[in-house]
């Protein structure tokens, strides 16, 4: 068999394992003036763009560092550029081309909108919708100043060829808090393995997994020209996804949401109903995730935090859903199980090709003393990348988290059928309307006491969104710039 060799010096820095950062300025633009903008592109900016093979060595620098002690070194800068459809169509004749039908009708597109219940567009954020948007710079690196400095920079280098139309910093929290989004759960736990890219860490007993429970994935389901994943084999590689122009190859979809997080409601309610439920507001929240504020999976810690699982990427992924048939470990409608069910539905071949690799990074600032309304804006800079957005982002969002009735066909231990619920984070009902989900009081390791949450608010909602394509390097320097 012909190893699997993946082209990372051509794919873009944040599509695979994410741009080191612990500041990210997002620069969405417009482009003014098109022959100037290609020129400076193909001479100056494809020459800046951090790869996926800077990207992996960097991280081999900071594990390196980290195991000898040596304490973090990430003065690490990054570029990337990704182009709406308005975008790509200015730069290059896209007519007849069959990209991604979401990614044709753009995240703003009505259809879209009602598709996934999100808010309509005239409540987003009246400066990202005042003009037409063509692409975003990504520019992220160690501290505020150095990527502010990178990008007035990269800014004077484009001169009038562009017009910014919206721009916003993502900042990791501080302290203790790095790493953890606003209401405090530990992020980026859970990715996809990549096949030809992720080492198996039991090539023996586990050679379909990287680390412990990571399910290694066929890199076409994130990256243009490379076999994707077996439509009805969890392992087995597939069929490359099909890609509408060879200047596609590596290249990814990426999909950018501003998701505002409403943090002193969100305590706030969670205390009230734990209060209601007779249980502690830890567990409650928990079970609405899927995981403690840690990381630790409900999955291996039904009923009480254990931060050394947590921070365990040895141990913290390795589980799976099948074998907690009642939702006594964790609730069907619990974000995590919600966005990616593992193995609990009638065809895990089916549920490893709606996948996404997130590289979403927060904003705003901390909770303030005394905040208890949302005073300043604040949540996630939600980023994920794939090679069709229809059915890997939406269908997620869509079919998953909105839907009620998923996971279908699941019984209570009486025999009555369960209706799962919404996704309680990231799920949205029509009109923003009320969601309700099955079980957040805990059945374990015994008990069928009924209980549902009612949640009659967004505690997460969406100010912001839009669809881009991150163009291999080489596409950078060559057809979409000649
Ligand atoms: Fe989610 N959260 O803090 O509650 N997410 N997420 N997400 N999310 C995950 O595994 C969160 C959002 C996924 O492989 C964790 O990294 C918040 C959207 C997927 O087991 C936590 C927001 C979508 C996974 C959160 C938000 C997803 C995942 C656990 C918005 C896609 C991996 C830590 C403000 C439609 C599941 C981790 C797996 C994990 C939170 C958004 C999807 C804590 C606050 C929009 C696929």
């Amino acid at each position: 068999m012909k190893p699997l060799v993946l082209d990372l010096d051509d794919i873009q820095g944040d599509v695979l394992e994410g741009l080191q950062k612990n500041v990210e300025n997002f620069l969405f633009f417009k482009v003014v003036n098109k022959i100037y903008f290609k020129d400076i592109v193909r001479r100056y900016i494809s020459g800046q763009i951090t790869s996926a093979r800077q990207v992996n060595d960097r991280q081999t620098t900071i594990e390196q560092r980290k195991k000898f002690g040596q304490g973090r070194s990430d003065r690490f800068q990054g570029v990337n550029l990704g182009f709406s459809k308005e975008g790509l169509t200015q730069l290059v004749a896209t007519g007849g081309l069959k990209l991604d039908p979401a990614f044709e009708r753009g995240a703003d597109h009505q259809g879209t909108i009602e598709a996934l219940n999100d808010p309509p567009r005239s409540v987003w954020l009246k400066k990202f919708i005042a003009d037409r948007i063509d692409g975003v710079f990504l520019i992220t690196g160690p501290d505020q100043s150095s990527v502010m400095f990178h990008s007035n920079e990269l800014l004077r280098l484009l001169g009038a060829s562009i017009k910014v139309v919206y721009s916003e910093i993502g900042n990791v929290r501080p302290g203790a808090e790095r790493g953890h989004e606003h209401f405090g759960f530990l992020d980026g736990v859970s990715q996809p393995g990549i096949r030809g890219l992720t080492r198996p860490s039991k090539p023996i007993s586990r050679p379909d997994q990287g680390l412990p429970g990571q399910d290694l994935v066929w890199p076409g389901e994130f990256v243009f020209g490379y076999s994707g994943q077996h439509p009805e084999h969890p392992t087995k590689e597939g069929p490359p996804p099909p890609m509408a122009a060879p200047w596609l190859r590596n290249g990814s979809y990426m999909v950018f949401r501003r998701l505002e997080q409403k943090v002193p409601e969100f305590r706030k309610f969670v205390a009230e109903q734990a209060a209601r439920l007779g249980m502690d507001r830890e567990t409650l929240a928990a079970r609405m995730i899927g995981r403690w504020k840690s990381g630790a999976p409900l999955e291996l810690t039904p009923l009480r935090d254990d931060p050394g699982l947590g921070g365990d990427e040895k141990r913290n992924n390795d589980f799976e859903f099948g074998d907690d048939p009642s939702q006594r470990k964790c609730p069907y409608a619990a974000h995590i199980r919600k966005a990616y069910p593992r193995d609990d539905t009638a065809s895990e071949a089916e549920v490893q090709r709606h996948r996404i690799m997130r590289a979403g990074i927060p904003f705003g600032p901390e909770v303030a003393p005394g905040e208890m309304t949302t005073r300043h804006s604040r949540g996630l800079m939600f980023v994920c990348y794939e090679t069709s957005i229809q059915r890997q982002f939406e269908f997620i969002q869509g079919r998953y988290a909105n839907n009620p009735e998923f996971v279908t066909g699941k019984r209570r231990p009486s025999g009555e059928m369960v209706t799962p619920g919404f996704d309680p984070i990231i799920g949205q009902a029509l009109g923003s309307g009320a969601r309700q989900m099955d079980e957040p009081y805990p059945n374990d390791p015994g008990g069928s006491r009924r209980t549902t949450l009612v949640v009659p608010e967004q505690f997460v909602k969406l100010t912001a969104a839009a669809y881009f394509f991150m163009p291999s390097v080489s596409a950078l320097r060559t057809v979409l710039t000649s």
